[in-house]
């Protein structure tokens, strides 16, 4: 196991400072006690007189509105956010429809020259939250029948196409964080239609909004907006100490086990978020149109049967939040299934050669798990993976996904793949994207790929914060790290140090193994837990070993436990040895 200093290991003097200067933030001073002065006035955003003005009207004349649901979470939380807004508006509901998509589509569709997916019939207003600034085709045809659009987005505006019918008789207006006027452009779907609730709230004198702000957090979270901007921040933090939302309640409750007591963005971003997204990505049409039934109507109640019980009628939400977890359960599954199958052939065919890893994967892997997959290879063998995936309609293309692997040096992967000159697609981020690729053209990739990264040492292994010798670790220092809990997320990284020479006696008492293949041991006061996935040999290599003395690196946090303030390190990595016995601490039959 390898790791470095990120920057200087100073712990002694003032730790926060380290971290703030090692992220290279500003002073954190000035960031952890942001206030309300850093929250901007939505009227900042271009159009949202406008936008207010809009919606009034409609609801003043009681229109028929139609909200189009974006198929991710963020796109779920700000459709959730303007339905309950007008809903607690006291408006009459049987007026407003609204649809998910079948699949991943975004924005408006278009077939066939119409409008597609939902009925315009009767239709005044359409609502497009998270998706639709550069549908400029659909705008069109809407335009052409009346119908007004409002769009709460903050998707880049595509400049092409942009000549724009503006018939007499309609209203197209566009409210987006990204059009170079509002001041803060890291709002989510989520976060911009709250802006826009925010101010429906000043325009009517009302106090809506402000409980639908944990819907816009976990919007925030859920589409992994950079978190160093104040607002983007602080709305977020709000919103999760405040979280009203029955599903999002349930939710948390169903996930006690991984969430614990304290929630905060890290732990939406692993135990939440993943849940809309499973469902997003394999969810039927009708369990979707359920998850937004749940996000907006508390008093549905449906049918439950669990296995040898009567049936029962419970919550729609309660239901969900089981379904959703289901759901997940059900694509974890499916992504472990394939993971032995691929080390086999990984091993069969040596894949592991170089330092990046190509393969075919069209037999063993959909589609829609192919990134979820690539993401967990590239975990497992320390190097960027390459899926490819044989295309139904034509089998001279492949699709696929490419993962880097995070804690290596090589800064974009995507564009290494791009200067190969091999593939007709490399999009998405640097270092997760998908591809395409003819198969003409994969090996002469592999070889470039291959090549390009040859001089990189791919296993740099973590960047830590600190490097503690056991003895010098003390729990204050890890209560002063622990300020930070409300604040690590997407830009301000969970800090991580090296703990070395930590000995660990064997005891039963002492060295716990858990049922999922973890385990835990306490030295100093403090406990260190690697929660799951240690791998069988190496448990057994450790509960046979006297004595051992481990390395570990971790993310330091306390634990509230019944009340008790515990210091914790979660394990991320270690390695240990077998330690001899101290001569002091030998019985006389040990020595002689
Ligand atoms: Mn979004």
């Amino acid at each position: 196991m390898e790791y470095k200093l990120m920057g200087k290991n100073n712990y002694e003097s003032d730790i926060l400072k380290t971290i703030f200067d090692n992220r290279g933030l500003g002073d954190y001073r000035d960031f952890i006690s942001m206030g309300i002065e850093d929250i901007n006035d939505p009227s900042l955003f271009k159009n949202m007189q406008e936008g207010v003005e809009l919606l009034d009207k409609h609801i003043l004349n009681k229109s028929r509105i139609h909200i189009l649901i974006d198929a991710d979470l963020d796109g779920f939380m700000s459709s959730a956010i303007i339905f309950n807004y007008i809903k607690e508006l006291g408006y009459d509901m049987d007026l407003i429809t609204w649809n998910n998509h079948e699949g991943k589509q975004h924005g408006i569709q278009v077939v066939d020259g119409e409008i597609g997916e939902f009925s315009t019939q009767g239709l005044d207003l359409l609502i497009v939250p998270d998706a639709g600034s550069s549908d400029y085709k659909a705008h069109n045809i809407l335009a052409e029948k009346g119908i007004d659009v409002l769009i709460l987005d903050h998707h880049n505006i595509e400049e092409d196409g942009m000549e724009k019918t503006h018939a007499d008789n309609h209203s197209l207006v566009v409210i987006n964080c990204q059009d170079g006027v509002y001041p803060n452009n890291t709002l989510s779907g989520a976060g911009v239609t709250m802006k826009f609730v925010e101010a429906m709230d000043e325009y009517l004198d009302k106090e809506i909004s402000i409980n639908l702000l944990d819907l816009a957090a976990i919007g925030n979270i859920g589409d992994m907006m950079d978190m160093t901007n104040k607002e983007t921040h602080l709305l977020t933090q709000m919103g999760l100490k405040n979280i009203k939302n029955p599903l999002i309640l349930a939710i948390i409750k169903k996930n006690e086990f991984s969430i614990g007591d304290k929630l905060n963005m890290i732990k939406v971003a692993f135990n939440i978020a993943p849940l809309f997204n499973a469902a997003s990505r394999v969810g039927t049409l009708e369990e979707k149109d359920n998850i937004f039934r749940a996000l907006t109507d508390d008093t549905i109640k449906v049918e439950y049967t669990k296995r040898g019980c009567k049936p029962e009628l419970v919550f729609l939400y309660e239901d969900m939040a089981r379904q959703m977890t289901n759901i997940k359960s059900k694509q974890d599954r499916q992504v472990k299934k394939a993971l032995p199958i691929l080390e086999e052939k990984i091993k069969e065919k040596n894949l592991n050669r170089n330092n990046i890893i190509f393969m075919d994967v069209t037999k063993h892997v959909e589609s829609s798990f192919t990134g979820l997959v690539a993401n967990k290879l590239q975990d497992l063998y320390k190097k960027p993976i390459l899926l490819l995936r044989q295309k139904q309609n034509n089998p001279k293309e492949y699709g696929g996904s490419g993962r880097n692997y995070k804690h290596g040096n090589i800064e974009d992967l995507q564009k290494i793949l791009k200067d190969t000159g091999c593939f007709d697609k490399v999009a998405g981020h640097d270092n997760a994207f998908g591809i395409g690729i003819t198969k003409g053209n994969v090996k002469k990739a592999y070889d470039m790929a291959s090549k390009a990264l040859e001089g990189y040492e791919v296993h740099m292994g973590h960047d830590v914060d600190f490097i503690f010798d056991v003895s010098e670790l003390k729990m204050d220092y890890i209560t002063k790290i622990d300020q930070l809990f409300d604040f690590w997320s997407r830009g301000i990284e969970e800090c991580k140090i090296a703990v070395e020479n930590v000995r660990v006696e064997n005891t039963e008492k002492n060295f716990k193994v858990t049922k999922r293949k973890g385990f835990s041991f306490r030295v100093g006061g403090i406990s260190y837990v690697k929660a799951y996935g240690v791998s069988s040999e190496m448990l057994d290599k450790m509960q046979n070993s006297g004595i051992m003395n481990l390395t570990v690196v971790g993310k330091p946090s306390i634990n509230d436990f019944a009340g008790l303030r515990n210091p914790q390190i979660d394990i991320i990595d270690f390695e240990f040895e077998p330690a001899v016995k101290d001569i002091s601490d030998m019985t006389i039959e040990e020595l002689f």
